[in-house]
């Protein structure tokens, strides 16, 4: 199985941006951590990280054909991006909605996504460990 995970915009400063929101792993601890796990399942993992909109619609785009499943943090994006949601639509991969922080528990802005309502399912307030929970269900899409 080809898992893509796509990470948003800022997501590049974890570790160092506002800590107490997102915690302190950075971008690579995470990357690493889901390297293992697909390791561990026999998972084959691809990681991309961008702060342009463009860039995360163009390797949605590049890797439809690749990936079995995706999992994206869109981060400020969730809340803004028609492109985005669209992109997801377009290819067809099954697509799992992650987030660090409960969007849920923080300003009215971040309760809305875009993204939501064309992922298999989104999970959000568990750290690191909501990218780890997004692994296990991307391998178990279909099972059920
Ligand atoms: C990350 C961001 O950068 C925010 O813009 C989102 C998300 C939440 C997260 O919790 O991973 O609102």
């Amino acid at each position: 199985m080809n898992i893509l995970v796509l990470h948003g915009p800022n997501l590049n400063l974890l570790g160092a941006r506002e800590p107490d929101v997102y915690g302190g792993a950075t971008l690579e601890d995470i990357n690493e951590m889901l390297a293992q796990e697909a390791a561990a399942r026999g998972v084959v993992l691809r990681t991309f990280q961008s702060n342009s909109e463009g860039d995360l619609v163009s390797k949605i785009h590049e890797e439809a054909g690749w990936a079995d499943a995706l999992i994206i943090n869109p981060a400020a994006y969730t809340h803004t991006s028609v492109a985005l949601r669209d992109a997801l639509t377009a290819v067809h991969v099954p697509a799992i909605e992650v987030h660090l922080s409960n969007i849920y528990r923080r300003e009215a802005f971040r309760h809305h996504s875009y993204i939501a309502p064309v992922a298999i399912g989104q999970i959000a307030g568990f750290g690191i460990e909501s990218y780890r929970l997004a692994l296990i269900a991307a391998t178990r899409i279909g099972a059920s």
